[in-house]
């Protein structure tokens, strides 16, 4: 019995296995399907990627890099990793890649791993004024091991205070300064972060977690030529898997990859590092160079439609993937916006805005990200309308009488973009269906049966 039971769980289907965890997963391809994901951070795997995340290289240890492994049988897994190293490289000018980190947050601090001793100086953006937790906040383990002193946007015009950075840099003589951000829709002036880095003799690390996307399209300044270090996720504008990378000069290329592993990590994911290979295909490629067109295009034209109906938009545009919306004019609280378009189908995260004097766990506006519809297909006619939704949702007064209507016009926009129809569409589609079978797994499974999707 026991050991029918095993035979049955290797090779049986989750809605049979687990229908509990399979139910999660479809209701979050419906919610993914039905809603206008506007998370900056966030994007849509193509199928290809998905299809690698599901493979059986998610059974193989592999600690070590191709060619110098701890353990046998990773000649196919040495393919895929290489692969990646080498697109990495070639796509955005690098010397060195290392493709393990399991995150964003692991790729910084290896980074720091690689490159400080712990007490040394970050030189960073401020968190509420657009930088990430692990540039040395005190609520990371970066701001544990370092000292850390910060820049600001200017009050006037949004922008990075370089003279601000230069005059720090001087003041604090930091070992590193870190140019990137999470939060902030602005091009950032990498030569002039590499010219203040020599003159104190820090090295230059930049996070383009957000923007590697436009960088690998050309639509952003590739931080690479200026930079010791760069640090990215891959699923942000890049498009695919949840993950990090690390690119470095050869010079460094070794105190990176001790400081990946063994410093931080032990396995790699490699069913994941097989997804960023994916993904970084697609990326050289002109589709993938439209796509981020667009992606910009659809956030200024969401800014232009926030500009025009008196929304306060940070730095009065975009030359990115997001748009920061300051909420205090209106006098709207940034939870009650996000909820007012949660609850019209439209999903974006609040955030801090900068020069608040608020507690800065006091969110004072939204973070509104174009990169996950520019990839479901919208159009800049259609930001254009995604851009009137939200801001006809963030009015101060009578959003409960608009509430329905707006809904209805984000419902459509949704409906013409399909997103992963042949997982299932979210109105209409066929599924496969595994009747709710006992809970008490190990029972011969009844027949899949095909049903319509309830609309
Ligand atoms: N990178 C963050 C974001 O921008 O959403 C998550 O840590």
């Amino acid at each position: 019995m026991i050991q029918d039971l095993a035979i049955d769980l290797l090779n049986q289907p989750l809605a049979y296995v687990d229908p509990e965890i399979a139910e999660v997963l479809e209701l979050e391809l419906e919610r993914q399907q039905r809603t206008l994901e506007m998370i900056a951070s966030e994007n849509f795997v193509p199928m290809s990627v998905l299809e690698c995340q599901g493979s059986v290289l998610t059974n193989k240890y592999a600690v070590g890099y191709p060619g110098r492994r701890d353990y046998g049988g990773c000649e196919r897994i040495d393919v895929a990793e290489q692969l990646a190293i080498d697109r990495a490289c070639e796509l955005f000018g690098a010397e060195h890649a290392n493709m393990q980190p399991h995150s964003g947050t692991q790729a910084n601090t290896a980074a720091y791993h690689a490159l400080l001793d712990p007490g040394e100086t970050i030189l960073a953006l401020e968190v509420t004024h657009g930088g990430h937790f692990t540039h040395g906040s005190p609520v990371n383990v970066s701001g544990h091991l370092y000292d850390l002193a910060t820049y600001h946007v200017e009050r006037t015009t949004g922008l990075v205070d370089m003279d601000e950075v230069e005059r720090v840099a001087r003041q604090r003589r930091p070992r590193l300064i870190l140019a990137g951000w999470s939060a902030y829709p602005r091009a950032l002036d990498f030569a002039r972060f590499r010219t203040i880095a020599d003159d104190v003799g820090a090295y230059l690390l930049v996070d383009m977690a957000h923007f590697a996307g436009l960088v690998a399209a050309g639509v952003y300044p590739n931080p690479v030529p200026h930079a010791d270090v760069v640090t990215s996720t891959i699923h942000k504008t890049l498009g695919g898997p949840r993950g990090g990378m690390i690119l470095s000069t050869e010079r460094l290329a070794g105190r990176i990859d001790a400081a990946v592993y063994p410093g931080q990590q032990s396995g790699p994911l490699q069913h994941v590092i097989a997804g960023k290979a994916v993904a970084l295909r697609i990326a050289a490629s002109d589709a993938f160079r439209e796509r981020q067109e667009r992606t910009v295009a659809g956030a200024r034209a969401v800014a232009g439609q926030l500009l025009a109906a008196g929304h306060d938009v940070l730095t009065g545009g975009t030359d990115t993937h997001l748009v920061m919306c300051d909420l205090r004019e209106f006098g709207l609280d940034a939870l009650e916006g996000e909820n007012r378009l949660a609850s019209v189908g439209i999903t974006v995260s609040h955030s801090p805005v900068p020069l608040d004097p608020r507690p800065a766990d006091v969110p004072g506006g939204l973070r509104i990200g174009t990169s996950a519809l520019a990839t479901r297909g919208l159009q800049v006619a259609d930001f254009l309308e995604v851009g009137a939704i939200i801001a006809e949702a963030l009015e101060p007064r009578g959003f409960a009488s608009r509430r329905a209507e707006l809904a209805t016009r984000a419902a459509e926009l949704a409906d013409r973009y399909p997103l992963y129809p042949r997982l299932g569409a979210a109105s209409g589609g066929i599924v496969l269906d595994f009747p709710a079978v006992s809970r008490e797994i190990g029972q011969r499974p009844p027949a899949a049966q095909m049903r319509r999707r309830p609309a």
